[in-house]
């Protein structure tokens, strides 16, 4: 809560291509607090660099990921969009908050134990401290919600834990935030292994269909997604790869499940499969038309990082400087 108004946070990583995972777990639903809340969208770079990137590919995919948010719908009169390693409070809460976050609890971190498993030869400091600076980021604007997809459920709750602790010893810094999922949408599954979150880092590109595919691939990607034995089009945790289709076909349609099972009633799945690919399509192409236009004209782009950046740090100051308050840290005005 700032004053009056409650505040939405979330973040996205410039560290590959966006799917449709993104999507629609995160980004579709950010819009929804717009109007509402006051909102803060940041192109979390600093989070991305806990993976080794190719500094000129961050920079273009910092300036593709914005232009993906403005893309998406995310008016910026009405939200705050900005990238984060232009606003150094982040990372100066961060460490701070270091110092309220138990080794034990960042060891417990499923996304930790996941990404040291794939990037064994680099387990940096900073993949193990990463959910701090994740807490830093929302509670630097006392956000009251974080719309984000499943897997980023564990983070918030160790940001709420963070919080509680720091507020049990300085009572009233922070306002405890609560992860938002999307009613429909909020995990979608691998195209190639329905057990597995669709992720834009997956090495096979058949996985994962992309915001920004085109038409044919994606309806190429469609027709090979694994699907399960059987050919009844139906919603069944037994049948993973066909549910995550009718999930997909659902969050683009507005469909619910009943209805879609009756429209396939007798349809085989190749139907099914090309009416996804239809749909997803038919739902991307305007956004990717707009992305396009944004993408294109670099100097608004940086014009909205540099208003972004004003308009974030304005409020990040005000509670970084409350906290180093609380902590004893000496201030001269
Ligand atoms: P990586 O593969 O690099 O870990 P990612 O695809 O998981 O990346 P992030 O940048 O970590 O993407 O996530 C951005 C947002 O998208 C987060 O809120 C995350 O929860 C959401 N998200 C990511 N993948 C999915 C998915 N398959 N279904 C629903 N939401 C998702
Ligand atoms: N950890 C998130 C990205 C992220 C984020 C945030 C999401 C960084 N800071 C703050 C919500 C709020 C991820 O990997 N998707």
């Amino acid at each position: 809560m700032f004053g009056e108004q409650k505040v939405s946070f979330s973040g996205v990583q410039p560290s590959g291509n966006l799917t449709i995972g993104n999507y629609l777990g995160a980004i579709r639903n950010f819009k929804e607090y717009s109007e509402q809340y006051k909102t803060f969208y940041c192109v979390v770079d600093e989070h991305a660099i806990t993976v080794r990137q190719v500094p000129a590919d961050l920079r273009r995919r910092t300036y593709e990921t914005l232009a993906l948010y403005l893309a998406c719908g995310l008016d910026p009169q009405k939200n705050t969009l900005y990238v984060q390693s232009m606003v150094h409070e982040h990372a100066e809460l961060g460490w701070i908050l270091n110092c309220f976050t138990m080794f034990g609890e960042l060891s417990r971190m499923t996304q930790f134990k996941d990404k040291s498993a794939r990037h064994a030869d680099n387990i940096n400091a900073g993949l193990f401290t990463y959910p701090v600076l994740m807490a830093a980021d929302i509670l630097l604007y006392q956000t009251d919600v974080v719309p984000v997809g499943i897997d980023q459920v564990q983070h918030v709750e160790l940001c709420r834990d963070i919080a509680n602790r720091f507020n049990q010893i300085y009572p009233d810094t922070f306002t405890i935030p609560t992860a938002m999922l999307a009613k429909n949408g909020k995990k979608i599954m691998s195209l190639a292994d329905p057990e597995k979150k669709m992720s834009k880092s997956d090495e096979n590109q058949n996985a994962v269909v992309y915001i920004l595919d085109d038409r044919d691939t994606i309806i190429r990607k469609f027709k090979r997604a694994v699907t399960d034995s059987g050919s009844e089009i139906r919603f069944d945790p037994q049948k993973p790869g066909v549910s995550n289709l009718i999930t997909i076909y659902s969050c683009f349609t507005g469909k619910s499940i009943e209805e879609i099972e009756r429209e396939f009633e007798g349809k085989g799945y190749g139907d099914f499969k090309l009416a996804v690919g239809e749909v997803t399509a038919d739902a991307l192409a305007d956004v990717q038309s707009r992305y396009r236009e944004f993408l294109s004209d670099k100097a608004q782009l940086e014009a909205q990082m540099k208003r972004g950046a004003e308009e974030a740090s304005y409020y990040a100051r005000r509670t970084l400087s409350k906290v180093q308050k609380k902590l004893g840290f000496v201030q001269i005005h």
